[in-house]
């Protein structure tokens, strides 16, 4: 490969960051069964020493996205708990996640919730999680609702929309200056019919009603199969409201599967527009990249260190699009140059120059490697597995 494309991926290396979720360590399964695995995580010290595993192979994961109600059982007073975990295990607390979807009273909804002392219930939840997250120094507050419902005419659709505006507007009012708040979108499940906030439109007219400090998440998993994913990630942009996304893969619905494991592709489309506006602009985008995966058959570590090292990868190739060129191509619509410079690219094995930079920086070569010579498996397998077998009920 030619020095300049090397050189770009470098750059490119030393400002992509990604998160990994607390969840992604624990026993998950699907809604027929969890098969356990006896070096799961089950509670926040563990969470937060795997992570701290995959952050010192990768060296690009320093914080962890997570879920109030998993990983705070004692809400605002877990706070301080897990401030020496992240001192102990190298990794940051990242985004705090509210939980407003397993607690028995929100089975007709949280913030859409016809009854007010509900939705009042689910906002004092927010609030008490923008508190955490205050208290973390984490900025981003990461919203998803289960909120829906599964029969035609059941709900009143723009009530609950006034409703969802309400306590987003007064979460908003919560936030401290350099906080933000996320707002995800997903089309359907839990609910069958309608879900309140859908799709990228409504989750976007939501963040704007909420006020300046709300952008959208984008979970890749939350769309219709066909959806031309990376369309909305430049749309967004443009609006400068694009805030994070929730990385994984599917081949069907919300699979959760490992990040570009069925179409890598989509993957670099998505980055190729956010590189493709910065260069365009001169921006310097703010999104919080995360993983939202669920390891169910796979080790959780190896599943987390596959999908960091594939999303450098990705995130490589898109990097040596050439710019300029695609420019010219697409002005003078030329189409099969602009679409081979993106093939190219696509098709460039970047592997060396990645493994080179890690080197750089007294990383492993192979994280992967590194983690099955480590011994670090073995270990946590006898410590974990007694309690693994039994079937705790770790959430996600
Ligand atoms: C949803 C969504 C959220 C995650 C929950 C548990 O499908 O992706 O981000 O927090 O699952
Ligand atoms: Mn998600
Ligand atoms: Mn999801």
């Amino acid at each position: 490969m030619d020095v300049r494309k090397a050189a770009r991926i470098s750059q490119a290396l030393e400002k992509f960051r990604i998160e990994l979720p607390s969840w992604g360590f624990a026993n998950t399964g699907t809604r027929f069964g969890k098969f356990l695995q006896p070096a799961a995580a089950s509670i926040a010290r563990e969470k937060f020493s795997d992570a701290g595993q995959v952050h010192l192979l990768t060296g690009v994961c320093p914080t962890v996205t997570l879920h109030v109600l998993w990983d705070f059982p004692r809400g605002v007073a877990s706070t301080d708990e897990i401030k020496k975990l992240a001192a102990q295990y190298g990794v940051q607390p990242g985004p705090i996640n509210p939980n407003l979807f397993q607690e028995q009273h929100y089975k007709y909804g949280s913030f859409g919730n016809p009854d007010p002392a509900i939705r009042a219930a689910a906002l004092r939840h927010t609030r008490d999680s923008i508190e955490i997250a205050t208290r973390l120094e984490s900025r981003d507050i990461s919203m998803w609702f289960a909120d829906g419902s599964n029969y035609p005419g059941t709900a009143n659709i723009r009530h609950r929309k006034n409703w969802f505006e309400e306590n987003l507007k007064a979460t908003h009012a919560a936030l401290s200056p350099g906080q933000r708040l996320l707002v995800e979108y997903k089309p359907f499940e839990p609910a069958f019919y309608h879900t309140d906030i859908a799709d990228w439109g409504m989750a976007l007219l939501l963040a704007r009603t909420a006020g300046p400090q709300a952008k959208v998440l984008v979970d890749t998993g939350h769309h219709y199969s066909a959806q031309n994913i990376e369309q909305i990630v430049a749309w967004l942009l443009a609006e400068e409201m694009l805030g994070g996304f929730h990385f994984n893969d599917r081949r069907y619905a919300d699979d959760d599967l490992t990040l570009g494991s069925i179409d890598p592709y989509q993957v670099f489309r998505i980055f190729h527009e956010i590189l493709y506006f910065e260069w365009e602009t001169g921006k310097q985008t703010d999104i919080a990249y995360m993983i939202d995966q669920s390891h169910n058959l796979k080790g959780k570590i190896e599943a987390m260190i596959q999908t960091v090292t594939m999303a450098q990868m990705l995130f490589s190739k898109a990097a040596i699009v050439d710019y300029p060129e695609l420019a010219k191509a697409q002005q003078a619509c030329d189409l099969v140059r602009a679409e081979s410079l993106l093939q190219d690219a696509f098709a460039t094995d970047v592997r060396s120059v990645i493994q080179e930079w890690r080197d750089s920086k007294g990383l492993p070569k192979d994280p992967m490697t590194a983690f099955r010579q480590s011994g670090y498996l073995e270990q946590i397998t006898k410590q974990r597995a007694a309690r693994n077998s039994q079937n705790v009920s770790s959430y996600a």
